[in-house]
C-alpha cells in the first residue's frame, strides 16, 4: 500500500520538487497544499498516474481555521498521513532591524512559525498509529546563525529548529521521527518573494557561485524519508560547495 505524504508549499521550489520526486519514485500518494490553486491543479494533472494518487488542499497556513478545516475536509481514505513535509515559508525584506517593515515581520512569524505549528497540530492526529510516521521540517542555515539584516526571518527559522527539537521529544511516545533540514542559498522563487518581485536584487543573491537547486533538496528529503524505520536523521545542514555557513560565500567575480 502506498504511503501518504502531505507537503505544504507544494506550488513552487522545494515543495514542488519533492512532490515530483516522490511521484517519480512511486509508492506514495500525495496531499499537495499551497495558496495558488491553479498550480496545485496543474501538478495534480501532471503527477497523478496509475501508481500515484494526488489530492490538493488550498489554504493559507497563517489562517488557523482554514488549516484545521482543510485537513478535516480530507476524505477518510486520505486521513492517514505517513510523512508530513512542513515546507511552506518565506522571507520578506532584508533590512536593518530598526528599519524593517513590521508587516513583513508579522507575515514571516505567522507563516514560518505559527503556520508550521497549526499544520502540525492538525496533521499529527492523522499520523499517530501509522506504521512509521515522519515529520520533516524545513529550517534554514538562517536558523542556525544570524546574519546582518536577517532579524525576524532568522528568528522564525531558529524557532523551526526549536520546534523540531521539541517535537522530537514530545512525539517519542508515538514513534514519530522528526527531521529538520537546514539549507543554505537555493535558487527557487524564494528571493523573488523576499525582494517583492525585484528581479535584479533577487538575481544578485546567486551571483558568482553555483547555488543549490530545488532538486538537491528533494533528493535529501527523499533520502531522509526512505531510511530504515529505526534510523532518524535529526538535523541536517546542507549548503552548496561555495557556501560555508549562513554568512561566508566564495563568489567568483
Ligand atoms: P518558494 O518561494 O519557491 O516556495 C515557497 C512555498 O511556500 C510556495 O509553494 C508557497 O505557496 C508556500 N507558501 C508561502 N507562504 C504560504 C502561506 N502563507 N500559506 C501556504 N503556503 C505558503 O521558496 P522555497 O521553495 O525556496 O522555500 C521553501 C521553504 O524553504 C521555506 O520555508 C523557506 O524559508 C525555506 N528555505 C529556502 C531556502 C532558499 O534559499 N530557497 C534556503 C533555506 C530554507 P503559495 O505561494 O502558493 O502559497
Ligand atoms: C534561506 C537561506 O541564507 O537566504 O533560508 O537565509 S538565506
Amino acid at each position: 500500500m502506498n504511503k501518504i505524504v502531505l507537503i505544504t508549499g507544494a506550488t513552487s521550489g522545494f515543495g514542488k520538487a519533492c512532490a515530483e520526486k516522490f511521484a517519480a519514485a512511486g509508492g506514495y500518494d500525495l496531499i499537495l497544499t499551497g495558496r495558488r490553486q491553479e498550480r496545485l491543479e496543474e501538478l495534480k494533472r501532471r503527477l497523478e498516474n496509475g501508481n500515484t494518487r494526488v489530492t490538493t488542499l488550498t489554504f493559507d497556513v497563517q489562517d488557523k481555521d482554514a488549516v484545521f478545516s482543510a485537513i478535516a475536509s480530507l476524505p477518510a481514505e486520505w486521513k492517514k498521513v505517513d510523512i508530513l513535509f512542513n515546507n511552506a515559508g518565506l522571507a520578506l525584506g532584508r533590512d536593518y532591524f530598526d528599519e524593517a517593515d513590521l508587516d513583513d515581520w508579522e507575515t514571516m512569524i505567522d507563516t514560518n512559525l505559527k503556520g508550521l505549528l497549526y499544520v502540525s497540530r492538525a496533521v499529527i492526529p492523522l499520523m499517530v498509529g501509522q506504521p512509521h510516521p515522519h515529520i520533516i521540517n524545513m529550517g534554514s542555515v538562517a536558523g542556525k546563525e544570524v546574519y546582518e539584516k536577517g532579524n525576524a526571518y532568522c528568528a522564525s527559522k531558529f524557532a523551526v529548529d526549536a520546534i523540531s527539537r521539541s517535537m522530537r521529544i514530545d512525539l517519542l511516545r508515538h514513534a514519530i521521527k522528526v527531521t529538520a533540514i537546514h539549507p543554505g542559498a537555493a535558487e527557487t522563487e524564494f528571493s523573488m518573494v523576499r525582494f517583492k518581485g525585484d528581479e535584479q536584487q533577487a538575481r544578485k543573491i546567486y551571483e558568482g557561485f553555483i547555488p543549490l537547486i530545488a532538486d538537491d533538496i528533494a533528493d535529501v528529503v527523499y533520502y531522509c524519508a526512505t531510511l530504515p524505520p529505526h534510523v532518524c536523521i535529526n538535523d541536517l545542514v546542507i549548503t552548496c560547495t561555495a557556501q560555508a555557513d549562513a554568512i561566508y560565500f566564495y563568489r567568483k567575480s
